[in-house]
């Protein structure tokens, strides 16, 4: 038995078509509702209307990506209350559309953050790229964030200094939209003056107060996931440290074992991003994977590849730091070990989780790390992996 082999759609707006999808292996479909804005209850007509959508085209809306959290709900101010309860009616809806597998961040402010989109890699296809000097420069010298220089070394302050002195206009301005306009996915995009005041909700929150707000959301929804057979899957931080002041609470093994020990539920699962989660030297994937294997309900398989200061860049799906050999060999086992127990989450959605822009990919406009090609090419090498894998082992 193989990985649900997935792809995100973004929905009809999306350049890359589900006719697309379908050539390119994929039978399951990753979606949201993008259009509907943050906090508000996905109706139970607009959920049916994209799942017939996919449905027609002979795939299947397998996974949420995501309903996202309002920010209220991350800092447990202003109508925190009715936005829980806007969720929750939102997974009932779900539900009730048969959907059972829902993605979500617990990222302050920003979804996924970036320095650079159009990265030049050794082979001319282009990646997204994390430069601390170009974040470290944004933070102090154009957002010049309050007391942000305290979160940087003498050396790191001098280094965005450079950094920021060698842009030019044009280059600044990208830089700025490229941080703070919204990755795909993210359904937040802010001016700088927005950007400020969204940060200021933070002031007064630290790493644990953080963690306590996500284990009090966690203490409500997961009950009704469970009544409802739905698995939810927190997607890890990406970047997997603290950025711009901000705390972090789901980035380590450790952040992981302390959200499961506080909703034990097993419908309290994990997105596990190899690409996210192996930023980090000190996270084992391979352990991290087996420690939880479990609660993996759904997998964003990509690697990135980092360098000795803190920068990285998204490698090639089989190349970088990630091992996608070792991990794929235990979804393999943990695959199997599923299917003896009878269970009918055996197998496991999956999606690659951006591509590089490469060969027509480049002539196009396309969601930044959500181009046709690049995915393609990550989901055909990690198919191939797991069946040779699966093969060599007899399972
Ligand atoms: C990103 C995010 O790494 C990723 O998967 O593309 O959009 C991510 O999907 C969301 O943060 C998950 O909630
Ligand atoms: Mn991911």
């Amino acid at each position: 038995m193989s990985m649900l082999y997935a792809w995100r759609w973004f929905g009809p707006e999306d350049p890359v078509t589900l006719d697309d999808i379908k050539q390119a292996g994929a039978t399951a479909v990753v979606s949201a509702l993008h259009h509907v804005p943050n906090g508000e209850v996905w109706t139970k007509k607009e959920i049916s209307t994209r799942k017939e959508m996919i449905r027609s085209k002979g795939l299947d809306w397998k996974v949420v990506e995501s309903v996202p959290i309002h920010e209220n709900i991350k800092t447990r101010t202003g109508n925190f209350i009715s936005h829980i309860s806007n969720y929750k009616k939102t997974l009932e809806n779900l539900a009730e559309n048969g959907i059972s597998i829902v993605c979500y961040n617990f990222m302050p402010v920003l979804d996924w953050t970036r320095t650079s989109l159009d990265y030049v890699t050794q082979d001319g296809s282009r990646a997204l790229r994390f430069d601390r000097d170009a974040l470290a420069a944004f933070d102090m010298f154009i957002l010049m964030r309050e007391g942000a220089e305290e979160s940087y070394s003498k050396e790191e302050r001098e280094n965005a200094r450079n950094y920021l002195n060698e842009l030019t206009g044009i280059e600044r301005q990208k830089l700025i939209d490229t941080i703070i306009a919204g990755l795909p996915g993210s359904e937040e995009g802010y001016s700088l003056e927005q950007f400020r005041n969204a940060l200021l909700a933070y002031d007064r929150i630290d790493q644990e107060t953080l963690r306590q707000n996500l284990i009090s959301f966690l203490e409500e929804i997961i009950p009704v996931a469970t009544r409802n057979r739905q698995l939810m899957c927190i997607h890890p931080d990406d970047p997997p440290f603290p950025i711009l002041g901000l705390p972090r609470v789901v980035s380590t093994e450790e952040d992981y074992a302390r959200i499961f020990k506080s909703v034990p539920d097993l419908s309290n699962g994990i997105t596990f991003c190899t690409g996210s989660l192996g930023v980090r030297q000190d996270n084992n994937l391979v352990k991290m994977f087996k420690r939880f294997a479990n609660r993996v309900h759904f997998l964003h398989l990509r690697s990135t590849k980092r360098d000795d200061y803190g920068n990285f860049f998204e490698a090639n799906h089989l190349e970088g730091d990630v091992d996608m050999v070792g991990i794929v060999k235990e979804i393999i086992v943990e695959q199997s070990r599923r299917r003896e127990e009878g269970r009918n989450d055996a197998s496991i959605p999956m999606r690659p989780d951006h591509g590089h822009q490469m060969l027509d990919d480049l002539k196009k406009v396309t969601n930044p790390g959500y181009s046709g090609i690049g995915r393609l090419r990550g989901l055909a090498e990690l198919r191939g992996l797991e069946l040779g894998i699966s093969k060599s082992i007899g399972l």
